[in-house]
């Protein structure tokens, strides 16, 4: 596990619970800096509110995972029942409640929001996150650019019921900005901020998605700034970066882990490595409300099952040939609705199928241990 990035983790802490930023990060409520909120704390019995500590998920690696709480950094191994079913199982912005002598897990929290895809080349689904609250998308002012992506990424947001604002990286790196703005225009509720992410100046706008006790996770392909947005609001070298390759503006895969980072007079920040692919499975509700605009004309085709290409009577058709709805994000649209469709009954299958293979897994041992108690 990244050693380096633990103690590079603990020692950055401690400048901001016992140094200049003592009087805003009070020593009394290192949880509610980490993250702590009523909806978790409801969820606390009696009993567990006396042996039990609740700890957050910083960084999950294969065999442990780091965890933050009331008594600073520890680390849990990954072993037991808590860590089996793909979906359950603690991902990075978890509350984990540990036994409070053994320090044993001994359950994770509901979570508030959830990140996830469909694991690259996988029949399953792909934990990314829990209990993030805002998001940034980042993208570069440069080929990066891509508004189908975008609105791939917005539809994960809505669905986890988080705020988004659109973050346009390397402004410096340009002199004309307009057509990025321009084509970002159109879209309800989602502010754009543009900024040169080595710049600590320049990313102060962005301080408002970070208030102290708020998780800010920081989503878009590798290269665009991710890490280095995250050094500038912290204020110092937290995560590596690196270069780009000059050819294609594309990223190098610089960051590895996903990783949460506690940002001085701030929140905590999520960050993440560039994600290659972003499938979409079961976010029906989050692709209608990031398309909600051609969901609502949807609504007034003549027929319900409407594919929106010859039939009569098509809204959508309609104000595509008016020009008041861009042909790419109706395409875009229907693409998502297809690949959502196809991998939640990817998923229903691929469940199915462990739910019969345990059933028999489960049938095959009562009928070995029958056998045994007649012997
Ligand atoms: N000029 C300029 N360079 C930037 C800006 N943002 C990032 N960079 C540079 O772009 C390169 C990639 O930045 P990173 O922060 O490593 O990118 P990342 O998104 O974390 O990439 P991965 O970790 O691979 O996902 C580095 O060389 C940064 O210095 C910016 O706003 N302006
Ligand atoms: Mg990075
Ligand atoms: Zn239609």
């Amino acid at each position: 596990m990244s050693k380096s990035l633990i103690s590079r983790r603990r020692a950055f802490r401690r400048g901001a619970f016992a140094g200049s930023h003592e009087k805003v990060v009070s020593a009394e409520t290192p949880l509610r800096a980490l993250g702590w909120k009523p909806f978790f704390q409801q969820q606390l019995s009696l009993e567990e509110l006396t042996d039990c500590e609740p700890l957050r998920v910083m960084a999950v690696h294969r065999s442990q995972i780091e965890v933050s709480g009331e008594r600073g950094d520890e680390v849990v191994l990954v072993n037991g029942p808590l860590f089996e079913d793909a979906q359950e199982k603690p991902t990075v912005g978890d509350w984990l409640l540990l036994e409070r002598d053994s320090r044993r897990p001994v359950r994770r929290l509901e979570r508030s929001s959830l990140f996830r895809r469909m694991a690259p080349g996988a029949k399953q689904v792909q934990l990314i996150a829990a209990n993030i609250d805002n998001v940034l998308i980042v993208t570069s002012c440069n080929d990066d650019f891509n508004l189908s992506r975008i609105e791939r990424y917005l539809a994960l947001v809505k669905e986890a019921g988080c705020r988004a604002c659109v973050v346009l990286t390397k402004s410096d790196l340009l002199s004309e900005h307009d057509q990025y703005r321009e084509a970002l225009k159109g879209y309800r509720d989602l502010p754009v901020v543009l900024v040169n992410a080595l710049d600590r100046a320049s990313v102060e706008p962005l301080r408002d998605y970070c208030r102290s006790g708020e998780t800010l996770a920081l989503l878009g392909s590798s290269g665009v700034g991710k890490s280095t947005l995250l050094n500038s609001l912290a204020g110092s070298e937290l995560a590596a970066t690196a270069g780009i390759r000059e050819d294609d503006s594309k990223g190098r895969h610089t960051t590895r882990h996903r990783a949460l980072y506690t940002i001085p007079d701030g929140g905590l920040l999520l960050d993440s490595p560039g994600m290659r692919e972003l499938g979409l499975a079961d976010i029906g509700d989050g692709l209608a409300a990031a398309f909600s605009d051609i969901s609502e004309l949807a609504t007034q085709c003549r027929f319900a099952d409407c594919a929106h290409q010859t039939e009569p009577g098509c809204a959508v058709r309609a104000a595509m040939d008016a020009e008041e709805l861009d042909e790419r994000r109706v395409r875009n649209w229907r693409k998502l609705e297809r690949e959502v469709k196809r991998n939640s009954q990817t998923l229903a299958e691929s469940r199915a199928d462990e739910r019969a293979f345990s059933q028999l897994v489960h049938s095959a041992l009562k009928d070995s241990r029958s056998r045994k108690n007649r012997i």
